[in-house]
């Protein structure tokens, strides 16, 4: 049965290759999409195929992808590809794209995730052509029921010129009503926001739209495509060992409550391998305040351990996200999904006391982090909302393996190559070797700790010399570095393929 209720969009279905055809050269586009959840399937493969044909014929077509953050092989991937993504914001981790931005052919702004959406508000990002928009159903009296992710999806819907929906009958029609939508505005009209628990519900479960702005409805029955989980190894385990300590210590201390303060897992491997560690861990009846839900996050509840969490979308293997399409009238009442403005907002987060676990790329002896810029140069995915929690965070804590590409690099170095997390902000770093608590602690202290906790055996003693020549040279100054040394790491990485001498 068809999922398109009201007549007055009934009459706008078409193919996706006519939709394709009004979008040109040039245009803006606001794309749904969360790490593969809630993206739009049929309209970007067809414009990409437009956009191939076009370049066949020398005629430039290179299209502004704006999403809520990372997507999949359907949008990103062919788009990307397709040679014809001009600007990309806020976040994205397809192999495609990001060839494309590191070999120039696309440009990317790596933006916060809660900045993102105010930003297209206000007009930063000029004038928005079209919203492209997934979503489950629309109601008879023209209401559109979200689908797996919320993100931007609001701020576009508002500001596009015109609008195109997906309505894609894989998603469960049972998703009405786990979403909360609230938007924003632009300052100076900015109330509170009255979140003062994680699973409280502010908005409204459905988008509102004005219906003539929309352009083409799409009829589509695709899965979300995420990339499974790698499988548990023993560092993953160690890493989540150590946090579970240090969350049992927090308690013991009295800094904590025994529930745990709202819980935010970041994306990625080992931030995944942290929510498994809670699921054998002691701790009960503790909420999360997140960004995305991972197949941990839905063991958690499933345990009865996690009671609700609140986030914008779904990072969801194949196996967790049709678990989801079949209990999703069980899971709605344990997960709201917020737009990112929301879900990611700095307020909220801060008033919570939300305990933040992000991976990185790079550490060094001070506590600096980059998670984004691959030897100081090459993006990876980009910041996401790490920095919205990590800034914001109650306690905040960074989870990596010591070495990366079979213990060539050393992820604990003299100077980080790029800066995205500035030691101000971390407080925890936590290897498998170990977990150092940066909280309360100079420059010089923090350096000792680093080195001593989380640095790999390899590059432990290289660490501690560089360290103790630094300071011999700099007769007791703040932040001890050897300027002309602090990033030879990274240039003999390049050089020979490894950091060791
Ligand atoms: O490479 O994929 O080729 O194997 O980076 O590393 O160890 O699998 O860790 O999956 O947790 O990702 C920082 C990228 C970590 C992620 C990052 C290589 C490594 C591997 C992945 P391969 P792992 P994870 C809010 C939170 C920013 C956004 C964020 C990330 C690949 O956590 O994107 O936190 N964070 N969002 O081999 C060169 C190093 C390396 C390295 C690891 N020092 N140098 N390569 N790698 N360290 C949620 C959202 O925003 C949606």
């Amino acid at each position: 049965m068809s999922r398109i209720l009201s007549e007055k969009y009934r009459s706008k279905v078409t193919t996706a290759e006519e939709a394709a055809k009004l979008i040109k050269n040039g245009d803006t586009l606001g794309f749904a999409g969360f790490t593969g959840s809630g993206y739009p399937k049929a309209l970007p493969v067809a414009l990409a195929a437009q956009i191939k044909a076009a370049h066949a014929r020398g005629e430039e077509f290179k299209v502004n992808v704006l999403t809520g953050a990372s997507t999949a092989p359907e949008l990103d991937g062919a788009l990307a590809e397709a040679g014809g993504v001009n600007m990309r914001m806020p976040y994205q981790s397809d192999p495609y794209m990001r060839n494309a931005i590191n070999t120039g052919v696309s440009q990317y702004h790596d933006v916060h995730l809660s900045h993102s959406g105010p930003q297209v508000r206000a007009g930063y990002w000029g004038r928005l052509d079209f919203a492209v928009i997934e979503v489950t159903k629309i109601k008879a009296d023209g209401s559109i029921v979200p689908s797996s992710s919320v993100g931007n999806n609001n701020v576009y819907l508002e500001k596009a010129d015109k609008i195109i929906l997906e309505v894609n009958s894989w998603q469960s029609e049972d998703l009405e009503g786990m979403h909360d939508i609230y938007s924003m505005h632009v300052p100076p009209h900015n109330n509170p926001i009255p979140i003062l628990n994680a699973g409280d519900r502010i908005g409204d479960t459905c988008y509102h739209i004005d219906s003539d702005k929309v352009v083409a409805v799409i009829e589509t029955d695709s899965p979300d495509r995420n990339t499974p989980f790698k499988d548990l190894d023993e560092d993953s385990k160690a890493i989540a060992g150590h946090l579970l300590d240090f969350f049992a210590s927090e308690v013991k201390a009295g800094r904590i409550p025994k529930h745990l303060l709202p819980l935010q897992s970041g994306v990625g491997n080992i931030a995944n391998a942290v929510l498994v560690g809670l699921l054998e861990g002691p701790f009960e009846q503790f909420v999360s305040y997140t960004e995305v839900i991972q197949d941990g996050m839905v063991d958690l509840i499933d345990s009865g351990k996690l009671l609700v969490a609140s986030a914008t979308a779904f990072s969801l293997s194949p196996t967790a996200a049709e678990k989801m399409n079949d209990r999703a009238s069980f899971y709605r009442e344990k997960i709201v999904l917020r737009p990112q403005e929301i879900s990611n907002n700095p307020e909220v987060i801060r008033r919570l006391g939300v305990i933040s676990c992000n991976g990185l790329l790079e550490a060094d002896i001070y506590g600096n982090v980059n998670s984004t810029n691959v030897m100081g140069t090459k993006m990876q995915n980009g910041i996401g909302g790490s920095g919205d929690f990590t800034r914001n965070a109650y306690i905040s804590t960074f989870v990596t393996p010591s070495t990366a590409k079979n213990g060539d690099i050393s992820c604990i170095v003299p100077m980080v190559s790029h800066h995205d997390h500035t030691e101000h902000d971390v407080m925890v770093i936590i290897t498998e070797q170990g977990l150092a608590d940066l909280r309360g602690l100079s420059p010089k202290q923090r350096a000792k700790t680093i080195i001593e906790k989380c640095a790999h055996p390899d590059f432990k003693p290289m660490l501690q010399d560089y360290y103790d020549r630094a300071v011999a040279s700099a007769k007791g100054i703040h932040t001890p570095h050897l300027l002309t040394e602090a990033l030879s790491w990274h240039q003999r990485m390049l050089d020979t393929g490894s950091m060791r001498v």
